[in-house]
């Protein structure tokens, strides 16, 4: 992201700031931690927002909520009943659990890596990849349009800085975290591989093969999500092809399971600290994340429906008076 594009995007936080007219103590106050996350991550290799608290962290899920329904109605196509499900979750790993370089760089030697397998919930991702300075916020208005680098589902030949698979066709990112995190292990590098599956992605073969290959070689710096939604892209998984229990599932293939509501900030942050606590004991870790499909917004929420289609004008307003700007829009 070149200083140019950096200073446009504090601007628009900034002034964000500025306009919710809060004291002038309060407003200092927050432009000061404002600026010093700035700097912070931007100059450093660290667990990027590790200070940033609750209140703010689901501040900037609300921001990516918005940013999800404003991109997905921009071009009038695109999935956001996953991504807001997921928004929490990519939240608290981004700005809180993950030790990441925007400065982005293919290898991630000495970083932890995400993989998004479900690559259709690319809104939440490029979301939150713009806002940890990963690329321009102003980037997101070119969601789906032609010749974007946010293309509907994640390319790595787009060069979209903090994209490191292809992830359109479903099932295939556990395969790659097993590769990574064997690369990771070959280079004594002991940093964290995650990843993030839908429930219905499941029904692809090829996760269980990978789910296999993970427990065999013992790949404990796996730790691979499951959004159990419920829902997939025909309605109901129960009904589509049902996955009966996903914690005794993955248990038998040898892996150790957690769970948690991926809809609250403060559960998911906690159980992504005990997922690693859980890593380097020989088995790889799954957390069946139990989340709302469409959550933040009512009538989005608890069905398929929304999949993948995207709202109208008077939808994306009764949308929006649902999500406070918090960061500013792009
Ligand atoms: C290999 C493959 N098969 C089918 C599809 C079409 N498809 C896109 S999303 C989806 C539903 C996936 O369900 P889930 O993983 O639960 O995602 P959610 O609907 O919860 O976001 C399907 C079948 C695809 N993208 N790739
Ligand atoms: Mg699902």
């Amino acid at each position: 992201m070149s200083r140019k594009d950096r200073l446009e995007d504090c601007v628009i936080t900034m002034k964000s700031i500025v306009d919710k007219g809060s004291s002038e103590t309060e407003t200092a106050v927050k432009i000061i931690l404002f600026l010093f996350r700035k700097i912070f991550h931007y100059n450093y290799l660290c667990t990027s927002y590790y200070f940033m608290d609750l209140k703010t962290l689901k501040d900037t899920a609300t921001q990516v909520r918005r940013d999800i329904v404003r991109m997905v109605h921009g071009c009038q196509s695109g999935h956001p009943g996953g991504s807001l499900g997921c928004t929490d979750f990519l939240v608290a790993l981004y700005f809180h659990t993950m030790k990441h370089n925007p400065s982005f760089s293919m290898d991630a030697k000495g970083e932890d890596v995400f993989f998004l397998s479900n690559g259709h919930i690319s809104p939440v991702f490029y979301s939150v990849l713009a806002r940890s300075g990963y690329f321009p916020v102003s980037e997101l208005a070119s969601f789906r349009k032609l010749n974007s680098r946010l293309q509907g589902h994640p390319a790595t030949h787009e060069h979209l800085p903090g994209v490191r698979i292809a992830s359109g066709s479903l099932g295939q990112g556990l395969s790659v975290a097993c590769g990574a995190a064997t690369a990771k292990k070959l280079n004594n590098d002991n940093r964290f591989v995650y990843s993030l599956h839908g429930d219905g992605e499941l029904q692809e073969g090829q996760n269980w093969e990978a789910i296999m290959f993970a427990a065999h070689h013992k790949l404990d710096n796996i730790i691979a999500t499951i959004d159990y939604n419920g829902q997939q892209i025909d309605g109901p998984v129960s009904k589509v092809m049902g996955l009966d229990s996903i914690k005794e599932k993955f248990t038998a293939f040898g892996w150790d399971v957690l769970e948690m509501d991926g809809n609250d900030m403060e559960a998911v942050v906690n159980t992504l600290a005990l997922a690693q606590t859980h890593a380097g004991k020989g088995k790889p870790v799954c957390i069946v994340m139990k989340t709302e499909m469409g959550k933040g917004v009512d009538f989005m929420e608890g069905t398929h429906e929304w999949h993948g289609i995207a709202p109208n004008d008077a939808q994306l307003a009764q949308a929006l008076a649902q999500l406070p700007e918090t960061l500013g829009d792009y």
